[in-house]
């Protein structure tokens, strides 16, 4: 399928797999690229000698493109920035922040340059410094999360900016991709489903949590700190949520959430780990190939638009 995104990245389908904290690594990233579709590395809160060297083993397991995804509440943001730079990744998408003072060190090196916007305010900013083009992503999706969904924004920051809108956020099938075209997007990116990919590299448990999940199992923490992070219920979420109702402060929450990331995606803690997903985790029901997630999203979005007169 060819949109004017598989044709800017040099990608056979118009998917991009998000980038997940301690989640994407390059074991992940390169599976989707020799899928068709674009890996990235999430760099979440590491280093830039641990990027660096997950650049260079994504190398080494595909010859086609991927990116990397620079968190920007990253202490270390601005070295891992230039780290990019040097390497000359191919793509760079951005979350949690502005990426404005990277982008023209990034154009320089020849980088093409996707913010990550939960907003029109900063979709048009971005575009203004430069953007390639946007990830429009919706309050349904796992992690830091803006206020507005998916169906509302994409349209809205279709119609604020000229550049391409890749959306996000409750995606995980061929119809969620449909959707999101009939919304103006010509991509998609999607994270949830890929936590559930056979080639990820987290702990069991994080993948059972993400299968097992329904509808109504996502929880968003943080919102009396301005970061909300969506995740899935558990006894850290419930612990979390009643200390924010009972009005704790920024510390005694910040203690709680201190390494709980990677005690769901390393040791697999399913009590006190952080289980970052989207709310389209109840439809995410088994294990299966990047390949497989991939394909069927597309041939079944191609499919449902071709023959959506017949099927109303
Ligand atoms: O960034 C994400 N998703 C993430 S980052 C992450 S790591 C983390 N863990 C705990 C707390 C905070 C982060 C996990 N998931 N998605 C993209 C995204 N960006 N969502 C929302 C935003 C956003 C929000 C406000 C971007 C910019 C912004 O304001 C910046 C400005 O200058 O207007």
């Amino acid at each position: 399928m060819k949109t004017v995104i598989t044709e800017m990245l040099g990608i056979e389908y118009p998917v991009i797999q998000g980038g997940m904290a301690w989640v994407a690594d390059h074991h992940i990233a390169a599976a989707v690229s020799n899928a068709g579709g674009l890996g990235l590395i999430g760099c979440g809160g590491a280093d830039e000698n641990w990027v660096r060297d997950q650049i260079h083993k994504c190398r080494e397991l595909t010859d086609k493109p991927f990116g990397v995804n620079l968190m920007l509440m990253n202490p270390r943001a601005e070295e891992i920035a230039a780290v990019l730079a040097e390497e000359k990744v191919k793509v760079v998408t951005t979350g949690a922040g502005s990426p404005a003072k990277f982008i023209p060190m990034w154009k320089e090196a020849g980088i093409i340059v996707i913010p990550v916007v939960a907003g029109v305010a900063l979709a048009k900013r971005m575009e203004q410094c430069g953007a390639d083009a946007l990830v429009a992503e919706g309050t349904e999706s796992g992690g830091h999360i803006g206020e507005t969904t998916t169906m509302a924004l994409i349209p809205q920051i279709v119609d604020a900016v000229n550049i391409p809108v890749i959306g996000a956020g409750g995606i995980a099938d061929g119809r969620g991709v449909a959707a999101a075209f009939m919304l103006g997007a010509k991509a998609v990116q999607c994270g949830t489903v890929f936590c559930a990919s056979k080639e990820v590299n987290i702990h069991q448990n994080y993948k059972d949590m993400v299968i097992k999940a329904k509808d109504n199992d996502t929880r968003v923490t943080g919102r009396s700190t301005g970061a909300p992070v969506r995740q899935i219920r558990n006894a850290l979420t419930k612990q979390y949520q009643d200390l924010e109702a009972a009005g704790a402060g920024l510390d005694e929450l910040e203690k709680l959430a201190l390494g709980s990331l990677r005690r769901a995606v390393v040791d697999g803690d399913t009590k006190s780990g952080t289980f970052m997903a989207g709310q389209i985790a109840g439809l995410v029901k088994e294990e299966r190939t990047c390949k497989d997630i991939v394909e069927s999203m597309i041939n079944d979005a191609e499919a449902l638009i071709k023959n959506f007169q017949v099927n109303l």
